[in-house]
């Protein structure tokens, strides 16, 4: 019998994914102790935004590596200048979890604007039993800015289509197959906008492209929405702008340094904290690890990838 393939897993995967990477790959943890020799030989590897980046230190000693399979459709834990010089695919989850993340986020934005989570607080703390809870901002009359109208934008935007909201956009370019207006830029998206909901890649293009001014733009009834990365959000800028009701309230599903979160961000009651939840389901992070899974295998196979990054598609024979 063949040997199977070898893959490296520097991620943190849910058990049901690594148990099926090892009915098919023979794997290897990175960890301090490899053998230098395994590692350079090692042809694959499966990151995750949950563990650490991936860069030049790691890739230098793995010569033979010509594909990473990440867990997640962002790919900012990944130097991508790195492993196109080394001549390294990069593969995503895309495709197989937009709905569920879409979800999630107009869970946090209801969340967020009908202050629920304060709600609950109040009947189990037994506010109810001395008066009402106060009547809180709302999401009817809204207009809803999409920073980032993607393959997760536009899942939210259907969604917010049935909630009767008017709906605006930002990317870099504007889309000919897209209704809504477009800005050209975040600070007018905002302007023109008392929701901001954030749902770009991360990384150095868009590092705090919400920034103080954006924050002043939304207004004193805005609210920001973050699912998309930490570092696209200036944290600091948002701290003071919830803190002064320059916007009147935040939710966020991420973070600049996760899993800490700013005691800052912990001590206001105008925001409503996530731990990184967008695709966290059962079934959708199943569905990612089979993605992930599911590229490896057809790399090994074929030499075709189900779901290449763009950057690195010309790799791909
Ligand atoms: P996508 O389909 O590639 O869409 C990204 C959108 O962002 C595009 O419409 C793009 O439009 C826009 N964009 C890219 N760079 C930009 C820039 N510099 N300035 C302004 N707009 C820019 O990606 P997706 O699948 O929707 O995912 C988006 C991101 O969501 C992921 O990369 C990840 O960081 C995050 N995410 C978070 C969770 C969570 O658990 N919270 C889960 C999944 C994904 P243009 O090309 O026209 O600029
Ligand atoms: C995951 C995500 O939490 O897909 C992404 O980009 O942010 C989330 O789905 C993460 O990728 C798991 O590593």
């Amino acid at each position: 019998m063949a040997a199977r393939p070898e893959v490296l897993v520097a991620a943190a995967l849910p058990p049901v994914t690594m148990a099926a990477l090892e009915t098919r790959f023979a794997i290897h943890q990175l960890s301090d102790g490899l053998d230098p020799a395994i590692l350079a030989r090692i042809p694959a590897m499966a990151a995750s935004t949950l563990a650490g980046p991936i860069g030049e230190a790691l890739l230098a000693r793995m010569p033979a590596l010509r594909i990473i399979a990440n867990f997640g459709v962002g790919y900012d834990n990944i130097d991508i200048a790195a492993a196109l010089a080394h001549g390294v695919i990069v593969t995503n989850t895309g495709g197989v979890l937009d709905e569920e993340v879409a979800d999630l986020t107009i869970g946090l934005l209801l969340a967020t604007i009908r202050r629920l989570p304060q709600a609950d607080r109040f009947v189990r703390a037994g506010g109810w039993l001395k008066g009402a809870f106060p009547l809180s901002p709302s999401l009817r009359g809204r207009t809803i800015g999409i920073l980032g109208l993607g393959a997760i934008g536009k899942a939210i935007a259907r969604r917010l289509d049935g909630f009767g909201v008017a709906i605006a956009y930002h990317g870099r370019s504007p889309q000919a197959d897209v209704g809504y207006p477009w800005y050209p830029s975040a600070e007018a998206l905002a302007a023109a906008c008392d929701v901001l909901i954030a749902i770009v890649p991360g990384g150095v293009a868009t590092r705090h492209l919400v920034d103080a001014a954006v924050l002043r733009a939304l207004g004193p009834s805005g609210v920001l929405i973050n699912v998309a990365r930490g570092s696209v959000v200036d944290e600091d800028a948002l701290v003071t702008a919830l803190q002064a009701g320059t916007i009147a309230a935040a939710g966020l599903d991420v973070y600049a340094d996760e899993p800490r979160v700013p005691a800052a961000l912990l001590a206001l009651d105008n925001v409503v904290l996530l731990p990184h939840l967008g695709s966290a389901s059962d079934v959708t992070r199943q569905a990612m690890g089979q993605r992930m899974i599911d590229n490896l295998a057809a790399w090994f196979d074929t030499g075709r990838p189900l779901t290449p990054v763009p950057e690195t598609l010309h790799l791909v024979g």
